[in-house]
């Protein structure tokens, strides 16, 4: 496997500022080196350029569009240029927003080469509002829905359709809904491992039933939010919900992801420097990532 890094470092999507430092905590924490260590080729594309955060009141029910539309076009056009040239995508944001972009790129290349898409979207929250029913208008909170075309246009025809039907999204480790949002959620029939789900069957069944319809054809995209996880172990978010991921069971999702052996592109968000201690979360999320990409234990038959 060869790997692009590329930085998108926005917050323009949160109400928290800070997750823009996201991809240099990730650098410092020494995510090049981490991934090389493991053999694989490793380019840095540096991070791509866009708008600040102006801090702006929500207009009809959205904050910051135009400034997360710019953001998204920059990383499409990055992702789908990755995706180009054979290499796996690995964004390194930057709030939640950016999947719009990376997962409408990444839908675009798949349906060019009639590949099968399959998301696993890994996060305290469903990010499945919509301008109508997000109560804090922050777009970060929407990129579900708006990959499955319900959103500003500017977002959701990025790919020119909506990137996403329901049966292709798998979500893990919520357990924050708004009151409206939870309907959508019902309505379109996504497939949702929340907290209760995992504390019952267990992670490895739950990663079972996630990847029961991943083969060998299949693109499988990881969107990992670090809010999925406990704020006790990765308290550099900005919208911490307690009762999260424990590190083994995250662990064992990215070893798991790691054998089915079909990751072709992922999103790391959400990691807020500002709000980390000593970069702890930076360093979690390079371990995280250390296991997605193959590092092991043991030698594993496979
Ligand atoms: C909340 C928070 N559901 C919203 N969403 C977050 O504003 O829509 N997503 N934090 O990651
Ligand atoms: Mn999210
Ligand atoms: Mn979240
Ligand atoms: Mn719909």
């Amino acid at each position: 496997t060869t790997v692009t890094l590329i930085g998108a470092p926005t917050d323009v999507g949160a109400s928290v500022l800070g997750a823009s430092m996201g991809p240099d905590a990730l650098r410092i924490a020494g995510i090049a080196r981490a991934l090389r260590a493991l053999g694989l080729e490793v380019r840095d594309a540096g991070n791509l350029p866009g708008p600040g955060n102006p801090q702006a009141l929500a207009q009809d029910g959205l904050r910051h569009l135009q400034e997360v539309v710019q953001w998204n076009r920059a990383v499409f056009g990055a992702t789908a240029a990755a995706l180009g040239q054979g290499r796996l995508p690995l964004l390194m944001g930057g709030d939640h927003c950016l999947a719009i972009g990376s997962i409408s790129a990444v839908a675009a290349h798949c349906r060019a080469r009639g590949r099968r898409l399959k998301v696993l979207w890994f996060d305290a929250h469903a990010d499945a509002n919509t301008p109508g029913t997000s109560p804090s208008g922050n777009l970060h909170g929407m990129p579900v829905a708006c990959l499955m075309g319900h959103g500003p246009r500017t977002l959701t025809a990025l790919a020119g359709q909506p990137a996403l039907a329901p049966g292709q999204i798998t979500q893990i480790g919520v357990r924050s809904v708004d009151a409206v949002e939870k309907r959508f959620v019902a309505e379109h029939g996504i497939a949702v491992h929340d907290m209760r789900s995992i504390d019952e069957h267990g992670m490895r069944a739950v990663m079972q039933q996630a990847l029961a319809d991943v083969d060998a054809d299949t693109h499988l995209h990881v969107s990992f939010d670090m809010d999925a996880m406990d704020p006790s172990v990765a308290p550099g978010v900005g919208t911490d919900v307690r009762g999260g991921l424990t590190y083994r069971e995250t662990q064992l999702c990215m070893e798991m992801l790691a054998d089915c052996g079909q990751l072709a592109s992922a999103d790391l968000v959400e990691l807020n420097p500002a709000l980390d201690v000593r970069n702890q979360t930076a360093e979690l999320a390079v371990d995280l990532l250390e296991s997605l990409f193959g590092k092991s234990t043991l030698v594993r038959a496979r």
